[in-house]
């Protein structure tokens, strides 16, 4: 198997975008839990997201939702970002939370509401001209909840005129990622349900427009490296919203349901060539429901970062020769010595080299920022997933 310090530097190139929504309170439609020190302002998202990257260093970007996360200046918000040691990433655009989306936003057949989402897209591509940020991430809610509700046919090619409108609108440097999901809150049908919708829709705008992949959004027994195999394969894959699923769009840590899983990814971005990659974005879409947010994240880019270390060992010389020879059990096995590797001493000396934590969850906890952020922020709004 590959030795450790022949990934060590490797490791360095890993950036984990976090969401500012993990840092808010969720929940689920039974209840929404409260929980000490929660944010009241966007302001103080990127301040806790801060913390994350202080103690592991692979986190140096956040990315907002608008308009949960609108600021009177986009400015002053990265500007206390870069305070804080962290920069302002994606912008994801919301169409599913207004009352004249109920039937759907950029698909909506009356057309009216159909430019109302596309100008909101345009507001979100505004808001990524003043924070410096690259990506326009869009997921859309739209689908029908009945056969014969709407023409299947219509919303799709209403869909491609609206994305096209946006997609005109991106400045030379932005790209936009378009995301899918199988299901939810649509439940006959969804407008962008899988990922080859996801791809011929971009495939039609042009070089800057790429899939978002949510490891969430697929059905139970979906080989999702195959998918990551070939949307790399096709130049496509542009981003990761990594998470963890039991049932459906759990949204819960990545790695934590089912970390083979997430290894098996891997190997397929080491290789495809998507790992330290600019055009392949790794970023987190999780809520922490029950769990405290600050370290749900620490725990979440160590998960990755661990999972990414193992996919590095794999002796891909080994692989190759197995896979030739056409001996099942052998190329198997290499893959599965590098998963079963316990990487984590080496990966604490890798911080400790660095300057950084041996453990960042321990570090985290007694650093006192927790006791901090739970005695100042009295009073106010907490921020939640949804507001
Ligand atoms: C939709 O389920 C989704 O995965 C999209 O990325 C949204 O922006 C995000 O969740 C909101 O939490
Ligand atoms: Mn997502």
């Amino acid at each position: 198997m590959t030795d450790f310090s022949a990934i060590s530097d490797s490791l360095t190139a890993q950036a984990i975008e976090l969401p500012s929504w993990a840092f808010g309170n969720s929940g689920t439609r039974f209840r929404v839990f409260t929980a000490p020190g929660v944010p009241r302002t966007p302001f103080e998202k990127i301040s806790d997201a801060a913390q994350v990257n202080k103690h592991t260093a692979l986190a140096p970007t956040v990315a907002l939702h608008i308009p949960w996360d609108k600021v009177d200046s986009y400015e002053d918000l990265a500007k206390h970002a870069e305070d804080e040691g962290v920069k302002l990433g994606t912008i994801n655009s919301n169409t599913f939370q207004d009352e004249d989306y109920k039937l759907g936003s950029v698909t909506h057949s009356d057309d009216a509401i159909r430019q109302k989402a596309i100008d909101h897209h345009f507001e979100c591509i505004d808001i990524m001209h003043a924070t410096g940020s690259r990506d326009l991430k869009i997921w859309l809610a739209d689908g029908t909840n009945y056969p014969g509700q709407d023409d299947l046919r219509g919303r799709q090619d209403r869909l491609a005129d609206s994305l096209q409108k946006i997609y005109d609108r991106l400045g030379d440097e932005q790209r936009l990622v378009l995301e899918y999901k199988f299901f939810e809150p649509a439940f006959y049908h969804t407008d962008v349900p899988d990922w080859g919708t996801s791809y011929a829709q971009v495939a039609a705008l042009g070089d800057k427009a790429m899939v978002c992949l949510d490891t969430g959004h697929h059905a139970p027994g979906t080989n999702i490296e195959f998918i990551v195999m070939q949307l790399l394969r096709l130049g496509k894959l542009g981003s990761f919203d990594f998470n963890s699923r039991f049932y459906a769009d759990d949204d819960l840590i990545v790695g934590a349901a089912d970390p083979f899983q997430l290894f098996r990814i891997l190997v397929e971005v080491v290789r495809g060539g998507g790992y330290a990659n600019p055009d392949v974005a790794f970023m987190l879409d999780q809520c922490h429901n029950i769990e405290n947010k600050i370290p749900g994240q620490i725990r979440s880019v160590l998960n990755v970062q661990e999972m990414t270390a193992r996919a590095l060992l794999v002796d891909r010389d080994a692989l190759a020769t197995a896979q030739r020879s056409g001996d099942v059990l052998a190329a198997n096995a290499v893959l599965m010595d590098a998963f079963s590797t316990d990487v984590r001493p080496a990966l604490a000396a890798w911080r400790e080299s660095r300057g950084l934590p041996a453990d960042p969850m321990t570090a985290y906890a007694e650093s006192g920022y927790f006791e901090k952020i739970s005695g100042d922020r009295v009073g106010g709004t907490q921020a939640g997933w949804g507001a």
